[in-house]
């Protein structure tokens, strides 16, 4: 596996699957799964509602992957996953691993050789970007995924700096 880095706009990547920072509702929002929904259109908001009614009634539980059609984006799959919101009263780290090594798993069954990432739950959940790194190149490295491909992208300058210094 190879593990890359890049800086930009996560939905301008191609990747055979891009990752969204959801939320459990998987009616969208704001930060990278605005993003995903604006850019990709409105088919993938209709696969997250039929999803909600067939098997995710609740909302998809936090730590957990689903799939869908990536509608206009230059992927084949959107994998969503929810991020835990960044607490410090406890050690929420387990589930931030989850979010990645759940969606690799995704990426596994569908055959996705490449797969790009963004940062999961450093925005609107507040997790600290060096420690969400470290969990997050961790998790990936010990996933045993056979995803050829992973991809960190990275927003900006500072986020991309601090992966790069985690992933020497
Ligand atoms: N491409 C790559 N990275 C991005 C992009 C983009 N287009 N836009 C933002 N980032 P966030 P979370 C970075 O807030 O913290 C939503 O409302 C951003 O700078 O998107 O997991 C959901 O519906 C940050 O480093 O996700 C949930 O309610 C990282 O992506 C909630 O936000 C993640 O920021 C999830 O919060």
């Amino acid at each position: 596996m190879n593990i890359t880095l890049v800086r930009g706009d996560i939905t301008e990547q191609r990747a055979d699957a891009i990752v969204n920072a959801a939320n459990s509702s998987l009616m969208g929002g704001g930060g990278v799964d605005g993003a995903i929904h604006r850019r990709g259109g409105p088919e993938i908001l209709e696969e997250c509602r039929k999803l909600r009614a067939s098997r995710y009634g609740k909302g998809l539980p936090t730590g957990q992957a689903v799939a869908t059609t990536a509608g206009r984006l230059a992927a084949r799959w959107v994998i969503h996953t929810v991020g835990p919101v960044h607490a410090k009263s406890e050690d929420r780290s387990g589930l931030l691993a989850s979010c990645y090594r759940e969606s690799l798993l995704v990426a596994d069954s569908l055959g996705a050789a490449s797969v790009a990432f963004p940062a999961i739950s450093t925005g609107i959940y507040g997790w600290p970007m060096d420690d969400a790194a470290r969990i997050a190149l961790d998790a990936v490295r010990q996933s045993g995924t056979v995803v050829q491909d992973v991809r960190f992208v990275l927003f900006d300058a500072d986020a991309y700096a601090i992966f790069e210094a985690r992933l020497s």
